[in-house]
């Protein structure tokens, strides 16, 4: 059986979001979004560095999100609906975006930690407003990269709208789309698509928000 781990509000969505698009069956494991919950001897044994996403899949086991995109799309999705193989015109802003995706999340990510994880007295406002600041201009090459189109590639939604559009989703919560109107018509679209709100049923922000008290 096909396994996905994950965490409430984590990247992980990603990954459940992405299973969806492609309609395939798998069970959710839901793990708290904690040192306790995550490196556990069992779930160390299966995803060395404890974090999520982690997909089991037969006897592939698979621990980046960015990994877990390319592999479902080249196992699952062999007529490229949702990706462009090699040689494909679009490849290359494919694989572009879906590494650009880490990217950005790195910076949601940060903000978290310190908005969520670190001890009031503990956090720093520079590494606050430094990552804010780096949030804030890989949304505007997003903004820009948008410009006359609905998703990343110009022929459509892909797999990548599900790696970046996770950013977009956390972004949006920590900082806000103001002042980026082809941002958020975007995000309004990805959050129009049924498996986008599935995953968000199983991967909600909020749950992340309601485990930890003082995210800001
Ligand atoms: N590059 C990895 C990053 C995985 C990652 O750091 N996931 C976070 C959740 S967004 C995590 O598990 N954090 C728990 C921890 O760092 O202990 C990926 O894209 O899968």
């Amino acid at each position: 059986m096909r396994k996905l781990y994950h965490c409430a509000g984590a990247r992980s969505m990603r990954s459940v979001w992405l299973l969806h698009e492609l309609s395939l069956e798998f069970e959710l494991v839901t793990l708290g979004f904690s040192m306790a919950a995550l490196r556990t001897p069992e779930y160390l044994a299966i995803s060395p560095l404890g974090r999520v996403p982690c997909l089991v899949d037969g006897d592939v086991t698979l621990i980046e999100s960015g990994a877990i995109c390319q592999y479902l799309c080249e196992r699952y999705d062999s007529a490229g609906a949702l990706h462009r193989a090699p040689g494909h015109a679009e490849r290359n802003a494919w694989l572009q975006w879906l590494h650009f995706a880490e990217t950005i999340a790195v910076h949601g990510a940060s903000l978290v930690q310190q908005q969520v994880f670190v001890a009031p007295a503990d956090r720093s406002m520079v590494v606050i407003k430094l990552e804010a600041r780096r949030l804030r201009k890989a949304l505007e090459v997003l903004e820009q990269g948008l410009e006359g189109r609905d998703f990343l590639l110009a022929s459509g939604f892909s797999a990548v709208d599900t790696a970046v559009g996770y950013s977009v989703h956390l972004a949006r919560e920590l900082l806000g789309l103001d002042g980026l109107p082809t941002l958020a018509g975007y995000y309004a679209r990805l959050a129009a698509r049924p498996a986008f709100q599935r995953a968000l049923d199983q991967a909600p922000l909020k749950a992340m928000k309601d485990a930890v008290p003082g995210f800001a």
